[in-house]
């Protein structure tokens, strides 16, 4: 079983910041999580280096498109490992052997007949490299996104055939209704196919930093069609060898919405053109907003994730992230709420329920856990929580499951106060029932902390060895898995800010 993941490619024309972050921490929980059903996972994430905005934001720069690219891609790459992506691959569609699948897939939807020359009109936003549909602009032909003058473009160019594919479409939305989620997103775009597709611009006639169109090198492809068959070229080249169609189609496409009509429109319909198979699901996330502005390069007001990793650590803000905004929905970030989050969540209900219980078992057992049955109190709690968590990642509700997991993080904090160890301790008739409860709460630390491992993985890793676990399988969630005889201490996983 293979699950193939990806993020988009995000543009070079400047820093990442925590949007880009969003993205790739949630493709990352999906990656891991898929990992430890012991799936063959592929989770791609790289940078979309050609077009327009690019090259414009070289020129002000006064250096070459490929010098900025090198030296932006540079830091996506970097951001990966800094919020603990464990990205399979990364990709840059400046790569030689990305070009060379771009100019040869389009070709072949040029042999299937859906592309024509024609002459293009309309408004342009140079910022999102996009022709505005005349429902799009406003009275002063503003960029309802970057808020930018639009520009009167006019080229002749080459087109791709969208219109063909309004049937086709329409029968693959009926036919695969998961394609697009949430539902409220899949409706969106529905309703764009029924309101009619128009051909769009394939090719750009007076942009030198792009693909070359083979069969007319004084044009390059337009930038979202080298950038969607990312998604596609990568496994040529990161695999190679392989037979695609084990990982291809994609299991999950990640997006924010600003760029749906692209993934839920444009992409299978070229690859309905290209005779590829379609993906089997575009899962869309909201926008995370800051004072109520969608946070975006061309705005400014960026919340800088580095500064966020260095105070508190990637998992921290992995989990906030996941946590405070509902996934699938826009939502305010602030780092009020995140330090909110962090004392009474992580420091207090997970941290310190972690370090309290491996002090009891040191205080009162030595460190070491006598053979002792679950408590039927926590079992219901426990049991049923690997298969709830799993149902919900397969429909990608990252937050919905993270809170699955919360509820029994709580459960365990009512449970050591219910119990009373430290009254059992001091009871020579409740030594039986003393065995009872700390195997019952190191078990429930183990199924909570492999079910948080995609979230957390820094702080579930070292809580796991403490405990002696080193199977972090979704198997190792289950509370009817033995114990380890002994545990080591665990010191604050998340040192409280002081
Ligand atoms: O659109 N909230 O690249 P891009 C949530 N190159 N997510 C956000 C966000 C925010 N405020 N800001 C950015 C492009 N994102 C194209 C994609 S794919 C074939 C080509 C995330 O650098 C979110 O995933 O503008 C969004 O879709 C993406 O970054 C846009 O990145």
């Amino acid at each position: 079983m293979s699950f193939y993941v990806t993020t988009p490619i995000y543009y070079v024309n400047a820093a990442p910041h925590l949007g880009h972050a969003y993205t790739t921490i949630a493709a990352d929980v999906l990656a891991r999580h898929h990992r430890q059903r012991g799936e063959e996972v592929f989770f791609l994430t790289g940078t979309d280096e050609h077009g327009e905005p690019v090259a414009d934001a070289a020129r002000a720069l006064g250096i070459e498109p490929q010098e900025l690219a090198d030296r932006n891609s540079e830091r996506f790459r970097a951001l990966a490992p800094r919020i603990d992506a464990s990205n399979d691959f990364f990709i840059r569609t400046t790569d030689a052997q990305h070009v060379a699948v771009v100019q040869e897939v389009l070709s072949r939807v040029r042999e299937n007949g859906f592309v024509h020359r024609g002459l293009y009109e309309g408004w342009y936003c140079p910022k999102c490299a996009d022709f505005k549909a005349d429902s799009e602009t406003t009275g002063d032909h503003l960029c309802p996104i970057h808020h930018v003058q639009l520009v009167w473009e006019q080229e002749e160019n080459y087109f791709f055939a969208l219109s063909a594919f309004q049937g086709p479409l329409e029968e693959l939305y009926e036919a695969q209704p998961e394609l697009v989620a949430p539902v409220s997103r899949r409706n969106e775009a529905l309703s764009f196919i029924r309101s009619g597709l128009r051909d769009v611009p394939l090719t750009r006639a007076r942009l030198r930093w792009g693909v070359p169109v083979p069969w007319d090198p004084s044009q390059v492809f337009y930038v979202w069609f080298d950038a969607l068959l990312n998604y596609y070229s990568a496994l040529t080249y990161a695999k190679p060898g392989e037979d695609l169609r084990r990982i291809w189609p994609a299991d999950c496409h990640l997006i924010a919405k600003d760029i749906l009509r692209f993934h839920a429109i444009y992409w299978p319909a070229l690859l309905i053109a290209a005779e590829l198979p379609v993906p089997k699901r575009i899962f869309v996330h909201g926008y995370l907003l800051m004072e109520g502005e969608k946070m975006s390069k061309s705005l400014g007001n960026v919340l800088d994730p580095f500064a966020v990793i260095d105070a508190f650590g990637s998992d921290a803000l992995r989990f906030y992230l996941m946590r405070d905004v509902s996934f699938g929905q826009d939502g305010s970030v602030s780092t009020a709420a995140f330090e909110q989050r962090y004392q009474s969540e992580l420091a207090n209900e997970y941290g310190n329920l972690a370090s309290r219980v491996a002090a009891m078992v040191h205080r009162y057992r030595e460190g070491r856990l006598a053979p002792a049955p679950l408590d039927p109190a926590l079992a219901a709690d426990l049991d049923g929580a690997a298969g709830e968590v799993s149902a919900l990642i397969d429909e990608i509700e990252l937050t919905q499951a993270l809170d699955v997991i919360w509820t029994r993080v709580r459960r365990l904090n009512r449970y050591v106060e219910e119990r009373a160890p430290w009254k059992l301790a001091g009871d020579p008739s409740g030594q039986g029932e003393l065995d009872i409860v700390l195997g019952s709460l190191v078990t429930g630390l183990r199924t909570v902390s492999v079910l948080l491992h995609p979230y957390l993985p820094n702080a579930t890793a070292e809580l796991l060895r403490a405990l002696g676990v080193d199977d972090l399988s979704l198997q190792s969630a289950s509370p009817r898995v033995g114990l380890p005889a002994e545990i080591g201490i665990i010191g604050p996983l998340f040192p409280r800010i002081t």
